[in-house]
């Protein structure tokens, strides 16, 4: 059986990672069984999480993962139109690669406060002895990796007015339907819920939350896909 290696479930969410949460809900949403093995992105091909074993293939990156589970078990994106596919692909990007990181910056630098959410989510499963210094070197990593995409050498107030540009975008782009495009899930969808539960619906403090959260049609969806794909999570 496949098998999906991504960080351990906490903050009664899917994935504390949006990357892992985006692939769990695909493979949900797609209707293919997997198994989990909990790991973190030191033991991993490329460094980060997710990836995936399936048979002797093994894959790392949410990007070609999904292209591997759309060839060999079930492609959501197959009744879409070529406007379509190139929409959803500017709106994968939006989110996988600018909300991302200001997301990133709420987590491992706005306050110390979200610091220490953050830092228990990820390494108490370390043991005691090597958890504060693992802690204190990805905490560096992880933020010279904001600082290089760009994000991190703004402002908080600049950060978050950014990240507030991709929330109206997703907003308005949803509008009321179901799903971003139309009534069925799509890749796009597994992007977005696993984004957007990581950004509004999970105990990480800030301006960018909030705004989300006056959003009520991204509200809505978020519990919508949860209690639809994740009824053991309720
Ligand atoms: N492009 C990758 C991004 C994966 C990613 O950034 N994963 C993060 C967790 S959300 C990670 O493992 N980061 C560890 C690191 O950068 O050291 C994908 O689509 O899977």
């Amino acid at each position: 059986m496949l098998i999906l290696y991504q960080f351990e479930r906490t903050w009664g969410n899917p994935n504390l990672s949006h990357f892992c949460c985006k692939t769990e809900t695909y493979l949900r949403m797609a209707g293919i069984e997997y198994a989990i093995k909990t790991t973190l992105p030191l033991f991993a091909p490329k460094g980060k999480l997710p990836y995936i074993k399936d048979g002797n293939i093994k894959l790392a990156d949410s990007r070609f993962i999904i292209r591997h589970l759309k060839n060999r078990y079930k492609d959501l994106d197959e009744g879409l139109n070529p406007a379509e596919i190139a929409l959803s692909l500017a709106m994968q990007r939006l989110i996988e690669e600018h909300l991302f990181w200001a997301t990133m910056y709420t987590r491992w630098q706005y306050t110390d406060v979200n610091w220490q959410v953050n830092k228990k989510a990820i390494f108490d499963v370390l043991p005691p002895a090597i958890r504060d210094v693992a802690a204190v070197i990805y905490r560096y990593r992880i933020r010279r990796q904001i600082y290089g995409h760009g994000m991190g050498r703004h402002k908080p107030e600049e950060i978050f007015e950014l990240g507030m540009q991709d929330i109206d975008a997703l907003s308005a782009c949803l509008g009321d339907k179901k799903y971003f495009l139309g009534d069925q899930p799509t890749t796009l969808d597994a992007s977005a819920f696993g984004f957007l539960i990581n950004t509004i619906a999970c105990p990480i403090e800030s301006p960018l939350k909030e705004y989300g959260l006056s959003k009520e049609n991204l509200g809505d969806y978020i519990d919508r896909i949860k209690m639809q794909y994740y009824p053991d999570l309720q």
